[in-house]
């Protein structure tokens, strides 16, 4: 049999690591856990009751869906009950969860989380995804753990990845040895390797933004989206407009196909709209780890050092030359 599954790839790893004693495997085989569980709940989120809004309004000020919960709840059972971690932030939470079950309190690990990226796009069956980092922690372990512990740059990352929730389900993640990619296969209720060691193309042809917000962005950003509409001289146009809205989806075509995907200020979100915890540490660490980049702008994603758990960056990420034209754009 040549399938190898995600539990196999984790046990061959676990030597990447020897200052782990296999809490880390423990931990990615707990989120692929959580991550099976809000697959099923997805695929059959039309036909039980978990579409539409909840009522309540999490701490962004949006709508929470149901699944949104639902996402939410799982990950914190899975990570509670594995042991691994000390504490965690969710997007869906004001602030940082304790773990302080007989084992999590002396867990190695914190975890950041967005529990369902894109929510804007469940009641109408389009793409959504889950987003995760995990950090050591910096506190001694046993003692309470801190905000400290949370609020780390993306340089201290030990792993990140994301799920896609998409034609089919996928995981994909990184240690800082490159980047891999697993697809569930439901009939053995397994994430298999189908995406060994993913380079994004250097060069692409898609450009990801809002354009809905064009009157709001900065000039270079501007002067950009001017460019790649005009650069059609050849016999084919150059560029196409690929955004649907969902972090996780836009971000996954891109990194396989070549792109660039940006989310710039804005008028109504002068520091962007995206999370730098919970959505572009992770995301940036998985397009250095293909060989693409990441930035505010102004500066690495990952050298951005956090001072809140909901603090929001712009980014500009994707294949590398790509982000640079943006730049060039950007310093005019
Ligand atoms: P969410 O975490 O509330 O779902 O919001 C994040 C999403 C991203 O997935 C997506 O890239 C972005 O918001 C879309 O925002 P906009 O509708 O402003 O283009
Ligand atoms: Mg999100």
């Amino acid at each position: 049999m040549s399938i190898t599954t995600l539990g196999q790839f984790i046990i061959e790893k676990q030597k990447d690591f020897p200052y782990a004693k296999g809490e880390l495997s423990r931990l990615l085989r707990d989120i692929g856990i959580a991550s099976k569980i809000i697959s099923r709940e997805v695929n059959k989120a039309g036909l039980t009751q978990i579409l539409g809004d909840h009522g309540s309004v999490n701490v962004q000020g949006e709508d929470v869906k149901k699944l949104d919960i639902i996402g939410n709840e799982t990950f914190i059972w899975a990570l509670a009950k594995g042991g691994e971690v000390c504490a965690m932030a969710s997007e869906e939470n004001d602030d940082m969860i304790l773990l302080d079950g007989e084992f999590s309190k002396n867990g190695k690990y914190v975890i950041c989380i967005d529990p369902l990226d894109g929510s804007s796009n469940i009641d109408v069956n389009v793409s959504i995804g889950t987003i995760f980092s995990i950090y050591k922690r910096i506190t001694e372990q046993g003692t309470e753990a801190t905000q400290a512990d949370i609020l780390q740059s993306g340089n201290h990352l030990v792993a990140a990845g994301y799920v896609v929730y998409g034609t089919s389900t996928m995981l994909v993640f990184s240690t800082g040895k490159g980047v891999n990619g697993f697809t569930l296969d439901p009939s053995i209720g397994e994430f298999c390797l189908s995406h060994p060691d993913i380079q994004t193309p250097k060069d692409g042809k898609v450009y990801s933004i809002n354009e809905g917000n064009a009157a709001e962005f900065p000039q270079g950003i501007t002067a950009y989206l001017k460019w790649v509409k005009e650069n059609d001289k050849s016999t084919s146009r150059p560029y196409s407009a690929r955004y649907i809205g969902s972090m996780v989806a836009d971000f996954h075509r891109n990194l396989l196909k070549g792109g660039v995907f940006i989310y710039p200020p804005t008028a109504k979100s002068p520091k962007g709209k995206l999370r730098l915890m919970f959505e572009c540490i992770p995301m940036s660490f998985i397009a250095e780890q293909a060989g693409g980049i990441s930035t505010t702008g102004a500066q690495r994603v990952l050298d951005v050092e956090p001072t809140e758990i909901h603090q929001r960056v712009p980014v500009i990420m994707g294949s590398a030359n790509m982000v640079n034209k943006v730049l060039e754009f950007m310093k005019m």
